[in-house]
């Protein structure tokens, strides 16, 4: 996926920070997203920043301005100049693209609420758009799961956030996308907030055993074009969940016992995307190895229901595409591409 020379951010806002962004390619970046990256980088003079932003100071005073209905806390002080006191807990796609480092999504778009990101990327890819772009959204009515299953989504308090990718590796393998998108959230929870989160095949990431995130990775093909919606739900700072679901999910909040910064943490998330998905191709076995260090099925009993049924059996490994490697209990050695993982008791049994 090639790196793009101009993006751009729609939605609820057009604000950055670029802390981390290379310097030279700051001017890339939109207006609002380099005043948020200089002015996180320290106190800056209005006339300094003006200039360095190529603005009017009228330009610049409206730029301030709408930062300012934004929810950012500006400080004006006589001898240091402009101080950036605090940035809101909401989702703007400039703030986004600003405090990645890694420069490969044409277009980031926040929505206040929608139906489903999933639906309104598979919609662009229909549509035609080159990608790759991100849809975010801070509330979904209709979030969905695999199987049309219901994904909850509680307004402002998760990252839902759906990818449209063209993979330029050949369709066959596009399953690696899944993988590739749970490594990314694992890596991102580990490093970012210092969790250790356990995969669990195909398509869930747990914290204390519990569901934290879940990804949903739909394919289309348009004239021959194909591209694929890689979906992904993470509970960010839901304090309690309704019944049905209290003893299977936790959110970030829960295993910090604090609430998480969702905007720096869906900008890393963005980026651990884009160094997971540049492996998809020859570099797969660097994602499987990561993975498997991180799989709570490895060695451990299970029931898998797929379309041949349930079956139960102890997983032996992965093969090169990520599929689950399993042991039945008849002794049979059975692929699996697609199912449901059920963990069977707590202790971890010796593959043969
Ligand atoms: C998934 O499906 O885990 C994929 C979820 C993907 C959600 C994202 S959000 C952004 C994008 N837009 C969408 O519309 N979807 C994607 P699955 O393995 O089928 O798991 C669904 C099951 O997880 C449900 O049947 C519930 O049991 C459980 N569940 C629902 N909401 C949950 C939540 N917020 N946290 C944890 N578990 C949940």
């Amino acid at each position: 996926m090639g790196r793009c020379a101009q993006p751009r951010t729609t939605g609820s806002g057009a604000l950055a920070d670029l802390t981390t962004v290379p310097p030279d390619l700051h001017k890339e970046l939109p207006v609002d997203a380099r005043l948020l990256s200089l002015l996180r980088a320290g106190d800056m003079l209005q006339s300094e920043l003006a200039q360095q932003l190529g603005l009017t100071p009228r330009e610049l005073e409206s730029s301030l301005e709408a930062l300012h209905s934004a929810g950012f806390e500006i400080e004006i002080h006589p001898l240091r100049g402009l101080n950036l006191r605090s940035s809101p807990d909401k989702l703007i796609g400039d703030d986004l693209l600003s405090r990645m480092q890694c420069r490969w999504l044409r277009e980031i778009t926040v929505f206040q609420s929608t139906t489903s990101t999933n639906d309104l990327a598979m919609q662009r890819g229909i549509n035609g758009a080159e990608g790759p772009l991100a849809i975010l959204a801070e509330s979904q009515t209709a979030g969905r799961g695999r199987f049309g299953r219901k994904w909850m989504s509680a307004p402002g308090e998760g990252v839902w956030l759906s990818v449209l990718v063209r993979p330029e590796i050949p369709f066959l393998h596009w399953s690696r996308i899944t993988s590739a998108a749970g490594l990314a959230v694992t890596l991102c929870l580990e490093k970012h907030l210092g969790l250790q989160p356990a995969v669990k095949w195909p398509n869930d990431v747990l914290l204390d055993g519990k569901k934290v995130c879940g990804v949903l990775v739909e394919t289309a093909h348009v004239s021959g074009s194909p591209f694929a919606v890689l979906g992904i739900g993470i509970n960010a700072n839901q304090s309690c969940f309704p019944d049905e679901l209290r003893d299977r999910a936790t959110s970030l909040k829960i295993a910090l016992n604090r609430n998480v910064d969702r905007p720096a943490f869906a900008a890393a998330l963005l980026d651990e995307l884009e160094r997971s998905l540049s492996l998809v191709g020859d570099s797969f076995p660097q994602i499987l190895r990561e993975l498997e260090k991180r799989s709570c099925v490895i060695n451990r009993r299970i029931d898998v229901h797929s379309l041949i049924g349930r079956v139960s059996g102890t997983v032996v490994g992965f093969d090169e595409e990520g599929h689950l490697q399993m042991l039945l209990d008849d002794g049979s050695l059975q692929m699996f591409s697609a199912g449901e993982v059920t963990l069977n008791g707590n202790t971890p049994s010796t593959a043969a």
